[in-house]
């Protein structure tokens, strides 16, 4: 009889993570975690379910159909099985809700993202327009565009499937991706006062959401990011007609591919101002740190997921006469994944405790300038991180991991995304500079980093503590120097 290896498989992603629970236990009162803990386990049931159910069916993509039988352009974009799936958990759990709702005060944050590291795997980045709806909500209110937030924050907030909407964030163009600034789109306004936008976004990411919030620069307005203008658009009518815009294709991508980013071409289609004219990029800033939060927390729900996996396969599968987990090299590389991944979840929460804190009010000025600084950095490490330790995991299983259908070869492709989306690592690098300019984001590190490593006291780890110190003096003598620079 032929030998055949059991599969790698996975358990309740809630019960399994240690470090998760780890966290919630010591950041949230006990009566806020009792309240939230059936959720965060029903998330990491269907998290398991969801992969095995992954790997029994062959892949899906959304499909785009230009024209009905009578030759009328239509623009029909059928989304996956997963997508539709993961609205209603989306709404269910309130995923973009819980992140906004005053239920558990300065803790929303922390229960919303706690949901979202959960569930990211099995949504087939349906965290993308979850990302930007909460990036959208997060915009407007700080824009305090009062009709724009009655109409479209109790959507956006919605924890009813029917009621619920996504918002997408259309800024790049075919010269400016990361150069925001160059973006060609024109809005123009009728005699009749509506705004009307007229141009090519090169990358919409989900194509099919309810609202978006677009860049575009006013005729005679001038060039570069200043005199850009931000637009709210619901791009289809009440029957779900496209407005004035045509779906050209949906992108052929490396990964993320049940996520339909698509390239369209807007020809006149109705938008508001969302603050006024020009400062276009500025009053979207709010929805792009919002999203890169998103993007490391999905990192590090892309990294678990990964060593989840290669650490299972490590108690199954026998080498030279023993099990890998009993190799001292493979178990060295597994404790080597593992400590980047804990030390990218440690930050990654402390970005999100920040932003709950700072919604609520409760952090100080010095902890709203460490919030700033520590999301690009979040962003820019564990995006590329998550690539790095996927790659890693992959050869963990050898050659069964790099086989399509245990799943692993889609979480690589998948997370390519995460340094390039939102900000590449060097377009962050620069962003943490912008920051760094102002002289309370220098001083905010220096007592950030003070306060985090009084932490360290145990005496087993002094030599640690002492080298960490020694290593975050020299960090801090560098940043200077570099903020100082022109
Ligand atoms: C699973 C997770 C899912 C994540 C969601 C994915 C959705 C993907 C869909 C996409 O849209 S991907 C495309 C995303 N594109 C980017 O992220 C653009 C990358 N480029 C940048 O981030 C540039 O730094 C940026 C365009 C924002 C600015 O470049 P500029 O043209 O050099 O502008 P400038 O003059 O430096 O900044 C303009 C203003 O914005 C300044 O304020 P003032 O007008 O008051 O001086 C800046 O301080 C402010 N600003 C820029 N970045 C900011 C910011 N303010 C706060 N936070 C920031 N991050």
């Amino acid at each position: 009889m032929t030998f055949v290896q059991s599969a790698a498989e996975l358990g309740n992603q809630f019960h399994d993570d240690r470090v998760l629970r780890g966290l919630l236990a010591q950041r949230l009162p006990a009566a806020v975690l009792s309240a939230i803990a059936p959720e965060l386990a029903a998330l990491g049931a269907h998290a398991a379910e969801a992969w095995q159910r992954e790997r029994e069916r062959s892949a899906r993509e959304p499909l785009l159909t230009h024209w009905d039988s009578q030759g009328r352009r239509i623009d029909r974009v059928e989304l996956t099985p997963t997508w539709h799936e993961s609205r209603e958990i989306a709404a269910r759990y309130g995923l973009v809700a819980a992140g906004h709702e005053d239920t558990h005060a300065e803790h929303g944050r922390l229960h919303q993202f706690a949901l979202v590291y959960l569930h990211h795997v099995a949504s087939a980045f349906f965290t993308c327009p979850l990302a930007m709806t909460d990036g959208a909500a997060t915009c407007l209110k700080a824009a305090g565009n009062t009709g724009l937030l009655a109409r479209a924050w109790p959507r956006y907030l919605s924890r009813d499937p029917a009621t619920f909407w996504i918002s997408g964030q259309w800024m790049t163009e075919t010269p400016g991706g990361s150069d925001v600034g160059n973006s060609q789109t024109q809005a123009r306004c009728d005699a009749d006062g509506q705004w009307r936008l007229y141009g090519r976004k090169w990358f919409t990411s989900a194509v099919q959401a309810d609202t978006a919030l677009a860049l575009a620069r006013p005729v005679g307005a001038g060039d570069g990011a200043d005199a850009l203008t931000l637009f709210y658009l619901e791009p289809r009518d009440a029957q779900g007609r496209w407005r004035d815009l045509v779906v050209n294709r949906l992108k052929p991508k490396l990964g993320t591919r049940e996520l339909p980013s698509a390239e369209t071409e807007l020809l006149g289609t109705p938008a508001e101002p969302v603050a006024g004219l020009g400062h276009g990029v500025r009053t979207i800033a709010p929805m792009l740190n919002v999203t890169r939060s998103w993007n490391a927390v999905c990192a590090i729900a892309t990294m678990r997921r990964a060593i989840a996996l290669a650490r299972d396969y490590a108690f199954r599968r026998r080498a030279f006469g023993r099990l890998l987990i009993e190799h001292p090299l493979h178990r060295t590389t597994l404790a080597a994944l593992q400590a980047d991944f804990e030390a990218a979840f440690q930050l990654t929460f402390h970005v999100v405790e920040l932003l709950g804190r700072a919604q609520h009010g409760k952090g100080d000025e010095s902890e709203a300038a460490l919030l700033r600084l520590l999301t690009p950095l979040a962003k820019l490490w564990t995006g590329k991180l998550a690539v790095a330790v996927c790659s890693e995991a992959i050869e963990c299983l050898g050659g069964a991991g790099y086989i399509e259908d245990g799943g692993l070869p889609q979480l690589l492709r998948d997370a390519q995304v995460l340094p390039i989306w939102e900000g590449t690592t060097n377009v962050l690098s620069l962003d943490v500079l912008r920051v760094l300019r102002n002289p309370a984001a220098l001083q905010a590190w220096r007592t950030g980093f003070a306060a985090l490593l009084q932490d360290v006291r145990a005496p087993a780890l002094e030599t640690a503590g002492g080298a960490l110190r020694t290593r975050a003096q020299e960090l801090l003598a560098r940043l200077a120097v570099l903020a100082a620079e022109p």
